[in-house]
C-alpha cells in the first residue's frame, strides 16, 4: 500500500435535518476531502391528539442502513458522527430506555410557558444573562418545563435527558453524554462557563440530574458497540448541533470578518467570537450566544429561513421536484418586477415592501401561503399573483432578513463585516444570494456544499487527529472549494 492510500481516512456524517437526512462519507486524502452521499431519506414530524412527534425508532432504522451502506461502500470506515437540528430530546432511564415519547419542537405545547416568560420581564432578563438564549418557542427549557408540568411522573421514570445526536451516539457506542455546542441550543447552559446553569434548570423545575457536564466536540466515545457489522468503527462525538458543524465548514478567513449564514429550513447568522453578546438590545434582537464545538461562541440570530418557501410551494403545489425545475421557477421570479411594491424604504414602518419575517403566524401554520397574505392584508399590501411572485417576495424577504442581523451584530458586537458566506441549500438559491447581497450592500459568497456533513467530518478527523485543528482544516478545505460569488 502506497503512503498516500495509508493515510486515506472515510468518516461517515449522520446529518439529520427536519426534513432530510442523510449519511454522507467523507474520504479525505491529500489533504482533501471527497464527500459520498451514500444515503438519503425524507424526515417529517407525525401529529397525534394534537401534538407533533418525531419517530425515533423511524430516524434510527434509517441511520443503521446509511451506516451499513457507509461499509459496503468503504470497507476500512474509520469513525461516524451524528449532527441533527437543535433542541430536541429523549428522556430515557438508566437502562437507556425512552421514558417519554419525543415531541417536535414545532409542537405548540410551549406557547403558553413563552407567553409567560414573555410577560416577567426580570425572569426574562435573568435567564437570558445566564444562558445567552433569547426566548424562542423552541427552547428545550419550554418543552422540558412543559412536559415535567403536564406529566409530573416523568421525574420519576426519566433518568437521562440525551439530546438527539447524544441520543444516537449513545445507541451506537453505549455511552451517555451531552455534547457541548448541542447543550447550547436548550436555553439551559451556563453562558459564562461550559457547565448547566443551575438557577435556570430550577426556574423551570427541570431536574438538574438529567444531565452531565457536556463534553466538547472532537471526543472520540468509543468503538461501535451496538452494531456488529459495524465492528471497529469509531464514534465520535462531532458538534452534534447542525448549526454548529455548518458554521466548522466556513472557508472563513483567518483574520474574521465573515458573517456566516447556514441557509436551510432556517437562515442562521451569525459569526464566531470569544465573547458572547448579551444586555438588553441583544436580547431584543433575539442574538442566541449559542457555542462552537471548541467551546466558543457563535452569537446568531434564527430568520425564518426557507421552511417560509418550502410550505408556501406546498401550498401552491408548485414545489419543483428536480434541480431544473427549480431553476425555472427562480428565472421567473428573477424576471419580475416586485409585485409588492417598494413604496417606502425598509427601516421605517409595519407597510415596509418585505415580509416581517419573525412573524409568530409563520412557525407552524395551516397554510402558509394563508399567513403570508394576511400579514400582506393586515398590512394592506397586495398578495402575489403567482408562484413565482411568492418566490420573489420571499427571498427578498428572507435577504431583507439577514441584513437586518447583520446590522445588529455590526452594531452589538461593534464589528464590521467584510463578506458574508452562505452555505447549505439556499447557496443554490440565486434569487436569495443576490437578495442578501441587495440589502446588505456586502458580497456574498455562495458554497454549495453540505455544510453540516463537511463539518461533521472535520471534527471526526480532528478526533481521530488525521488532522491538528480545525483552522488547520480550513486551510486545506478552502483550496478546494469555490464560490459563487454576488455583488450588491
Ligand atoms: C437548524 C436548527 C437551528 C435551530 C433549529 C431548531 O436546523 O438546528 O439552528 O435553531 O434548527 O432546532
Amino acid at each position: 500500500m502506497s503512503q498516500k492510500n495509508s493515510k486515506t481516512i472515510h468518516c461517515a456524517a449522520v446529518d439529520l435535518g427536519a426534513t432530510s437526512g442523510r449519511v454522507i462519507v467523507g474520504t479525505w486524502a491529500g489533504n482533501r476531502l471527497v464527500l459520498t452521499e451514500v444515503h438519503r431519506f425524507p424526515n417529517a414530524f407525525k401529529s397525534a391528539g394534537g401534538h407533533d412527534y418525531w419517530d425515533i425508532p423511524g430516524l434510527w432504522t434509517e441511520i443503521v442502513a446509511g451506516l451499513r451502506e457507509a461499509k459496503r461502500r468503504f470497507p476500512a470506515l474509520a469513525s461516524v458522527g451524528v449532527d441533527t437540528w437543535g433542541v430536541d430530546h429523549v428522556l430515557v432511564n438508566d437502562a437507556g430506555r425512552i421514558v417519554f415519547p419525543t415531541h417536535a419542537y414545532r409542537d405548540s405545547r410551549t406557547q403558553p410557558g413563552l407567553q409567560r416568560l414573555a410577560n416577567t420581564r426580570a425572569a426574562l432578563e435573568r435567564i437570558y444573562a445566564a444562558t445567552g438564549i433569547p426566548n424562542v418557542f423552541y427552547n428545550s427549557s419550554l418543552q422540558l418545563a412543559e412536559t415535567v408540568a403536564s406529566c409530573p411522573a416523568v421525574t420519576d421514570i426519566a433518568t437521562r435527558c440525551l439530546f438527539l445526536p447524544d441520543y444516537f451516539n449513545f445507541l451506537l457506542s453505549g455511552r451517555m453524554e451531552n455534547e457541548l455546542s448541542f447543550a447550547s441550543t436548550t436555553q439551559l447552559l451556563d453562558v459564562h462557563g461550559r457547565d448547566w446553569s443551575r438557577a435556570t434548570l430550577d426556574h423551570f423545575h427541570i431536574p438538574a440530574n438529567w444531565f452531565s457536564p457536556p463534553i466538547l466536540a472532537n471526543t472520540v466515545l468509543g468503538p461501535v458497540t451496538g452494531l456488529p457489522e459495524l465492528k471497529g468503527v469509531k464514534v465520535v462525538a462531532v458538534p452534534g448541533h447542525d448549526t454548529a458543524a455548518a458554521y466548522d465548514a466556513m472557508p472563513a478567513y483567518p483574520a474574521g470578518g465573515d458573517l456566516y449564514i447556514s441557509s436551510g429550513t432556517w437562515s442562521l447568522v451569525g459569526f464566531e467570537s470569544d465573547t458572547p453578546v448579551l444586555g438588553g438590545e441583544a436580547l431584543a434582537a433575539r442574538i442566541s450566544n449559542e457555542r462552537i464545538g471548541d467551546g466558543r461562541y457563535r452569537p446568531l440570530t434564527n430568520v425564518i429561513g426557507l421552511w417560509l418557501l418550502e410550505q408556501t410551494l406546498k401550498d401552491l403545489a408548485a414545489r419543483p421536484q428536480s434541480d431544473k425545475e427549480w431553476g425555472k421557477l427562480i428565472k421567473a421570479a428573477e424576471a419580475l418586477g416586485r409585485d409588492v411594491p417598494r413604496e417606502r424604504p425598509r427601516a421605517s414602518s409595519s407597510d415596509a415592501p418585505t415580509l416581517d419575517c419573525t412573524d409568530a403566524a409563520f412557525v407552524n401554520p395551516t397554510s402558509m401561503r394563508g399567513a403570508i397574505d394576511a400579514q400582506l392584508k393586515k398590512r394592506k399590501l397586495p398578495a402575489p399573483k403567482n408562484p413565482a411572485g411568492y418566490v420573489r417576495l420571499i427571498c427578498d424577504s428572507l435577504g431583507q432578513g439577514h441584513a437586518d442581523a447583520l446590522r445588529n451584530f455590526e452594531k452589538l458586537a461593534g464589528r464590521k463585516f467584510q463578506r458574508i458566506l452562505i452555505v447549505g441549500g439556499g447557496s443554490k438559491n440565486r434569487l436569495l444570494c443576490q437578495a442578501t447581497a441587495t440589502a446588505s450592500g456586502l458580497p456574498v459568497h455562495a458554497f454549495t456544499l453540505e455544510g453540516t456533513a463537511v463539518g461533521n467530518i472535520a471534527s471526526q478527523l480532528i478526533g481521530l487527529k488525521a488532522v491538528k485543528n480545525l483552522a488547520t482544516f480550513r486551510e486545506h478545505f478552502s483550496k478546494q472549494i469555490k464560490a459563487t460569488i454576488y455583488n450588491p
